[in-house]
């Protein structure tokens, strides 16, 4: 019977067929260990020269690392194995025989596993990574699903920026002027005054010059947007989700976060709801813990840092100064210097991972802003007509994809979070 090595255990003790690679091996006279792989697992084969006879022996001795091969065998339970099960092999087809594979088991350096992410996604740690940044996926669909929202895909290619212009990536568009997107946020807003509730998940890119564990140029974002739905009932939908989500990879990825020696105990307590702190308290509680921080300035990823600390769930700063957030968000009606905005971030030193906000939905006070942030009438038209044509209150936000999952696995750095990531300095392979 031909299966795959997530679905061997409805086979015990039968005989299966399996495609797959070697990805390491241990061997003496008489009994070879391989560890295969297939995509969806990890399985060791067993093969004892005394059963299978010296020809098979021969070629489970002299198979190399990432040669591909059928393998037959007969499905055992074993209680020491991750999955639980091992392979008596019965039988060996080599497909095709990889000479020298670069990624040895042995210790190699980030710039040459970077180098050959194309190979090194095959690895048991990179595996495991990109099955929880699936699980993420999946998580998200079924949340903003089954809460009543709508999938919209807003465009990639803009003619104006949504986050400010010094990172923006410039491209032309025949004779025109046109830009990667850096959010779908404005798109959103058109399409929740169309749908009411909408989601969006899509690449956007930013030409940011920093070289952190944090960036990447392209990156995924989660973008909901709500109309008749304010600031703090904005906070609900983002505690709720960011919960839904982890609790997700905790049911459905313990195999991988075990992989990666992940401490699920720290995941386990996220769960809705999620402290709240003021941009005020922040910069307080900072100041009074000898940082040199002024109210008025952003935070950077220490203090993000240091705030976390406190808390053992992610936190939302709320109530940032108008003059370091973007042209669309709403002032507090009771403070008008600060807007009706959060940043979530997350514990352990992960910093923010969300990003949202009511939005301004006076078109006068658009306007305004429009001309503060030097932002072309012509090119916003469309966006003020959001509000000249039954403007409601509503509010969105924006989740990273990629430090979510750095967070959910407890990876040191994004560049592990994305198939093929794209950093300053690095858009190969
Ligand atoms: O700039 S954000 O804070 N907010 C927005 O783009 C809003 N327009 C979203 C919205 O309200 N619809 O970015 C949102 C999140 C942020 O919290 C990070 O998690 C992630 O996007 N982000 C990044 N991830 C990786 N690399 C880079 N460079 C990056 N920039 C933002």
């Amino acid at each position: 019977m031909k299966t795959t090595i997530s679905q061997v255990g409805n086979y015990l003790d039968k005989e299966v067929t399996i495609g797959g690679w070697l990805a390491n091996k241990r061997s003496s006279g008489k009994i070879a260990f391989l560890q295969l792989r297939d995509g969806t697992g990890f399985i060791q084969g067993v093969v004892v020269k005394a059963d299978v006879g010296e020809e098979v022996f021969t070629v489970a001795k002299n198979m190399t690392q990432e040669s591909s091969l059928y393998v037959k065998g007969i499905v055992r339970v074993d209680e020491r194995a991750p999955s639980g099960y091992e392979l008596t092999v019965t039988g060996l087809e080599i497909i095709h025989e990889a000479v020298d594979y670069p990624i040895t088991p042995k210790e190699h350096g980030t710039e040459f596993l970077m180098d050959h992410r194309h190979l090194w996604l095959r690895s048991k740690r990179q595996h495991a990574v990109m099955k929880i940044r699936n699980e993420l996926i999946r998580a998200t669909y079924e949340f903003f699903n089954d809460n009543g929202f709508v999938k919209v895909d807003p465009p990639i290619l803009t003619g104006s920026s949504a986050e400010g212009t010094t990172n923006l990536f410039h491209t032309k568009y025949f004779d025109e002027d046109a830009y990667l997107s850096q959010s779908g946020q404005l798109y959103m807003e058109a399409a929740a005054m169309a749908l009411g509730k909408v989601f969006s998940f899509g690449p956007t890119f930013r030409a940011e010059k920093s070289k952190t564990r944090r960036h990447l140029i392209e990156f995924w974002m989660i973008e909901p947007e709500m109309a008749f739905i304010d600031h703090e009932e904005n906070l609900k939908v983002q505690e709720q989700y960011v919960s839904y989500m982890v609790q997700s990879v905790l049911k459905n990825c313990q195999l991988e976060l075990k992989a990666l020696g992940r401490d699920t105990s720290k995941l386990e307590k996220i769960v809705a709801p999620f402290p709240r702190i003021t941009y005020d308290d922040a910069i307080k509680f900072l100041q009074e813990n000898g940082h040199e921080i002024e109210w008025g300035e952003d935070f950077g990823a220490p203090h993000e840092t240091a705030i976390a600390e406190s808390f053992d769930k992610p936190v939302f700063i709320t109530h940032y100064p108008s003059v370091i957030k973007a042209f669309y968000m709403k002032p507090d009606p009771n403070r008008s210097e600060v807007v009706l905005c959060a940043d979530l971030i997350a514990p352990e030193g992960y910093g923010e991972i969300i990003g949202g906000s009511q939005r301004i939905d006076d078109m006068e006070l658009l306007k305004k802003r429009y001309a503060e942030h030097n932002l072309s009438e012509e090119a916003y038209k469309w966006y003020l007509d959001l509000r000249r044509y039954g403007s409601v209150p509503h509010s969105g936000f924006g989740l990273g994809l990629e430090r979510t999952v750095a967070w959910v696995c407890g990876l040191e750095h994004v560049r592990e979070t994305i198939p093929f990531p794209r950093l300053l300095n690095r858009l190969y392979p």
